[in-house]
């Protein structure tokens, strides 16, 4: 047996090499962070060294208190998690106040958990009250279609949401609460953090403006489908742009009310205005 062999291992493995593989994690672009079962937990309790020191998270997050993540580290590459997991990433307990964690396996060769460790958990914080619980995945990649995208249309979630829609029909059925964006920020620290926690209360992505974007989920496949939906969704968009200044025809409001209405999702009537 090796940890390798722990299904939700395997899982975060895996994400990092698909990612990788999407061209979405150039040198150490994007992170990956996962909130691990209670049982799960027990599964890779053998494995731990001897903890790290505490050390600040940088914000508080008392609802994760005593939680345990999986999480990549800093200046690691996602397409090196493949061949060496205990390098690349590791596993870190939080304190009974949410203020402080520490390193409990991984990071063998030095280093920190991800510098986007503040949004991370904060979006976890705000998804698991939000999910009842079931969410457990938050994913930052930088996805070069909706990165292109930002310097082109109005940063609201309105214009991001209703175009992203309009450019494949399983696009509102996936992501239904549509997706957020937060104009450009400083990377890596709280105030960053605070805004895109505060998207996270209403949808499940959030996009950063000329930087790339994050996803939750209850699992990898999950997450890691819903931000190769919108992705795709957002390759179509810059194709259609890159060929033509109109649409000639599209999926219009209306339709979108019917779809809404056969596959049982509420899509806010905010994401259907009229257009001139
Ligand atoms: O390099 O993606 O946002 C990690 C990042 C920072
Ligand atoms: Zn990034």
């Amino acid at each position: 047996m090796s940890i390798m062999d722990v299904t939700f291992v395997k899982g975060f493995v895996r994400l990092c090499n698909d990612g990788w593989l999407q061209g979405w994690h150039e040198r150490n672009g994007g992170n990956l962070s996962y909130r691990i079962k209670p049982e799960e937990v027990e599964e890779v309790r053998p494995y731990f060294n001897e903890p790290s020191e505490w050390k600040e998270i940088g914000t508080t997050v008392p609802g994760l208190a005593n939680e345990y993540f999986m999480v990549t580290g800093s200046g690691k590459y996602f397409r090196n998690v493949i061949l060496d997991p205990a390098d690349t990433s590791c596993i870190i307990e939080l304190d009974d106040k949410g203020e402080n964690y520490r390193v409990l396996w991984g990071l063998v060769n030095g280093g920190r958990p991800t510098s986007e460790l503040p949004s991370h958990l904060m979006n976890h914080e705000v998804k698991k009250a939000a999910s009842g619980g079931t969410h457990r995945v938050i994913y930052h990649a930088h996805t070069t279609n909706t990165i292109a995208l930002t310097f082109v249309l109005p940063l609201t979630d309105e214009v991001f949401t209703r175009e992203l829609w309009e450019m494949a029909t399983e696009c509102p059925v996936v992501f239904p609460s549509g997706v957020g964006v937060v104009g450009w920020m400083v990377p890596g620290g709280r105030d960053i953090a605070v805004a895109t926690s505060e998207l996270m209360k209403k949808y499940d992505v959030a996009v950063w403006a000329h930087h790339g974007m994050f996803a939750s989920g209850p699992d990898f496949d999950l997450t890691f489908g819903l931000m190769h939906t919108v992705e795709k969704s957002a390759e179509i968009l810059v194709k259609v742009m890159s060929m033509s200044p109109v649409k000639l025809q599209t999926i219009t409001p209306q339709n979108f009310r019917d779809l809404a209405e056969d596959f049982k999702v509420e899509l806010p009537e905010k994401f259907l205005y009229e257009k001139n």
